[in-house]
C-alpha cells in the first residue's frame, strides 16, 4: 500500500529568506567598494610605472652629449635630433615654391633703413677691388664681377624684413634673382645639392641655406636699396635678400658662395640659433 505522501513530512527544501532592502543595498556597496579598490590600485601602479618611465627619460636625456660645440651648441643632442626631424616634416607638408612672401607697394618703404649688425663688415674692405667667388663642384672657382651681375635683368622686392631680436621694417631692394644668377652662370648642377653656404670675404660671417629656399623667386642677390646702390653698412657690393628668412640668414657684403650636401657653417646657429630659421 502506498504511503500517501506526507507534506509534512517531507516538506520542500525552505526557500530563503527573501533579502530586506536593506541587506540588498549593504551587498552592494560592498561590490562597489571593491571593484574602487581594484581601480585605485590599478590607477596607482599605472602612475608609478609612468613616474619611473618618465624619470628614467629625462636622466637620459640629461646624460646624454651636448651638441658638439661650434657646430650648434646648446641643446642636448637629442632634443636637437627632434627639432631637425621636426622641421624637415614641417618643411615637407607645407613648403610650397609658389608661396610668396606677402609685398608692398614702394611707398609703404622705409626711406631710412635701419642697419643691424656688422660681423664681416669690420675689416679693410675696398669695393672696388671686390669679387664674387664662387666655388663650383669640380672645384673651379668662379670669379664674377659687379659689372657682370648689374647687366642682368633687375628684379625688386618691397617686403617686411624681419630680425629675430623682434624689430621689422618694410622695405625695398633691388637685384638679381638667385636662380637666375644660377642659370646664367651654369651652376645647374651645384643647385641640385642640398644646402648653400655663404661667407663676408674676411670670413668673420657666414651662413647655409637650404637650396629650396635660395632658390625660391623672392630670393636676390641684391645690389640697390630704395632705387640706390647699396651703402657699405648694408652690404655693399653684394648682400643677399632671402625673404622666406629671418634677417640673420639676409648676409651682408658676400665674398664667397658654395654649395653642398652638409650643412655649411653658420655663424648663428653655432651660438645655438635655428639653422633653418625660416618664417
Ligand atoms: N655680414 C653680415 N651680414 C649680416 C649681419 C651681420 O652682422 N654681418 N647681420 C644680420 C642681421 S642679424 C640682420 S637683422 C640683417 C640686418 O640688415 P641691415 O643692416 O641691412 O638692416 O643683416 C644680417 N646680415
Ligand atoms: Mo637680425
Amino acid at each position: 500500500m502506498e504511503t500517501p505522501i506526507d507534506p509534512e513530512q517531507n516538506p520542500e527544501p525552505e526557500k530563503p529568506a527573501a533579502k530586506t532592502p536593506e541587506q540588498i543595498a549593504k551587498e552592494q556597496d560592498a561590490l562597489l567598494d571593491a571593484q574602487i579598490k581594484r581601480r585605485s590600485f590599478i590607477a596607482f601602479g599605472t602612475f608609478t610605472a609612468l613616474g619611473v618611465a618618465a624619470y628614467g627619460s629625462w636622466r637620459w636625456l640629461l646624460k646624454s652629449p651636448d651638441e658638439v660645440a661650434g657646430v650648434t651648441a646648446g641643446a642636448h643632442a637629442p632634443l636637437r635630433r627632434a627639432l631637425n626631424k621636426n622641421e624637415l616634416f614641417f618643411r615637407k607638408l607645407f613648403y610650397n615654391e609658389k608661396h610668396l612672401v606677402r609685398t608692398y607697394p614702394k611707398e609703404m618703404a622705409a626711406k631710412n633703413v635701419r642697419v643691424n649688425s656688422d660681423e664681416g663688415l669690420k675689416t679693410k674692405f675696398d669695393p672696388a677691388a671686390w669679387v664674387l667667388q664662387v666655388k663650383k663642384k669640380s672645384g673651379e672657382v668662379l670669379k664674377i664681377t659687379i659689372d657682370e651681375i648689374r647687366a642682368l635683368p633687375k628684379t625688386e622686392i618691397v617686403f617686411d624684413f624681419k630680425c629675430v631680436e623682434g624689430w621689422d621694417q618694410i622695405s625695398h631692394w633691388g637685384g638679381l634673382k638667385f636662380s637666375d644668377f644660377i642659370e646664367h652662370f651654369g651652376l645647374q648642377e651645384e643647385a641640385k645639392l642640398e644646402y648653400c653656404g655663404m661667407e663676408t670675404p674676411d670670413k668673420q660671417y657666414y651662413v647655409g641655406l637650404d637650396m629650396p629656399s635660395v632658390m625660391h623667386p623672392q630670393t636676390m642677390l641684391a645690389y640697390e636699396v630704395n632705387d640706390k646702390p647699396l651703402p657699405l653698412d648694408h652690404g655693399a657690393p653684394l648682400r643677399l635678400i632671402i625673404p622666406v628668412k629671418y634677417g640673420i640668414k639676409n648676409l651682408k657684403r658676400i665674398g664667397t658662395i658654395n654649395f653642398s650636401d652638409q650643412r655649411p657653417r653658420d655663424y648663428w646657429a653655432e651660438l645655438g640659433y635655428d639653422y633653418y630659421s625660416g618664417l
